[in-house]
């Protein structure tokens, strides 16, 4: 009888490995794959906080070694850290929110040594008039970037570009760095080149789908996973509409800005139907951008963002980043801003994870 019960647990213990949930990317090297594991695991335990730009600059400083508006609030660093790689595709030194690349990518390492999570977003520009990423002038963009088009070879440079900058993310002992990489977002929106009244459905989903199996397949990038998200929406098949597939994302996520009293009720729709989502798709549920007016609503941090989100298993919410230049854009907390005390009840409340707890959950094992 002992036999069979250990033949029983073998083949349970076994079952369920095989059954552990894994990257769209069947090839994500180990780490990256270990990510996703434990960021799903986490969301049930609680809500991680993510800040763009955290490292390389804050209100009113820029490059100071250990430096975080977030952490001369709070004591502790983010958990989450967002990037931004726009103007990389020209092969330019810094982005377009002037910093650095090799800054980035030192602090992309810096944040996998804390064991914290990076996350890159891409604001490129557009490649048929040679104008930004908000250059909405022609809606035939992204149909001229897709094979076959005429600008198709323009967008392969972009993309060779954007390869050799993700390999060359290595911690110390050569592993690529696992990060989870946000292109082509708010395309609910029509603000940016990619998004719903400047191309067709097919298109965008064409565009995401060349993109993944370019880096995948053709430049062997497996240390990404893809997040999927766009702006406000009202429905789960309005959010779904130009979603291009589970085999190529990770991540379902949305931006949402506060812009007026119905917020917190969209902030909550939106957040329950990415959560349902991810739920059935087994996929990374996450609020990728968000901010809100904390410089005049000084309890936003827990009366409006925490008070939404709380009854919802979402791995995290990240607030946009305080620009050293223009402090009216700030939407992070930092020394001696009047949301402090607020930002710290928001800190200590048992629902969020910051940099601290998360190190010590071991991510990327
Ligand atoms: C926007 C603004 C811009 C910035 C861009 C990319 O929301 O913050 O100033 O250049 O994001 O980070």
């Amino acid at each position: 009888m002992n036999y069979l019960i250990v033949l029983l647990l073998i083949f349970t213990c076994m079952n369920s490995r095989a059954k552990e949930p894994v990257p769209a990317d069947l090839k994500a090297t180990k780490e990256t794959a270990s990510m996703f594991r434990n960021m799903l695991k986490l969301q049930s335990k609680g809500l991680m906080f993510g800040h763009q730009d955290d490292m390389p600059y804050g209100k009113g400083w820029m490059y100071e070694e250990g430096r975080s508006d977030v952490k001369d609030v709070c004591g502790d660093y983010p958990a989450v850290y967002g990037w931004e790689l726009g103007h990389l595709e020209q092969g330019a030194a810094y982005s377009l929110d002037s910093v650095y690349f090799d800054k980035i990518q030192e602090g992309i390492k810096t944040v996998y040594k804390r064991g914290g999570i990076n996350t890159i977003s891409w604001h490129l520009r557009n490649p048929l008039t040679e104008g930004s990423a908000w250059d909405v002038s022609s809606k035939k963009v992204v149909s001229s970037i897709l094979p076959g088009g005429e600008k198709h070879q323009v967008y392969i440079q972009y993309l060779d570009r954007l390869a050799a900058f993700m390999l060359s993310l290595k911690a110390d002992d050569g592993t690529l760095i696992p990060v989870i990489f946000r292109p082509f977002h708010e395309h609910t929106g029509s603000w940016f080149w990619w998004g719903k009244n400047l191309c067709s459905v097919e298109d965008y989903k064409a565009l995401w789908r060349f993109t993944v199996t370019y880096l995948r397949d053709t430049k062997n990038i497996h240390h990404l996973l893809y997040a999927y998200s766009t702006d406000r929406f009202k429905t789960e098949e309005e959010y779904l509409e130009r979603y291009p597939g589970d085999d190529i994302i990770d991540m379902l996520a949305f931006d949402l800005y506060d812009r007026g009293p119905d917020y917190g009720a969209t902030l909550k729709n939106c957040a329950a139907v990415v959560s349902k989502l991810g739920k059935e798709r087994v996929k990374i549920a996450a609020v990728s951008e968000a901010g809100g007016p904390i410089a005049k609503n000084t309890e936003w941090w827990t009366k409006v963002l925490l008070e939404a989100l709380h009854p919802f298993n979402l791995s995290y919410v990240l607030v946009w980043r305080n620009p050293w230049d223009k402090p009216q854009e700030a939407f992070g907390p930092y020394k001696g801003h009047p949301s402090s005390d607020d930002f710290i009840k928001f800190y200590k409340d048992p629902k969020t994870l910051f940099q601290k707890e998360i190190a010590a959950k071991n991510i990327y094992k």
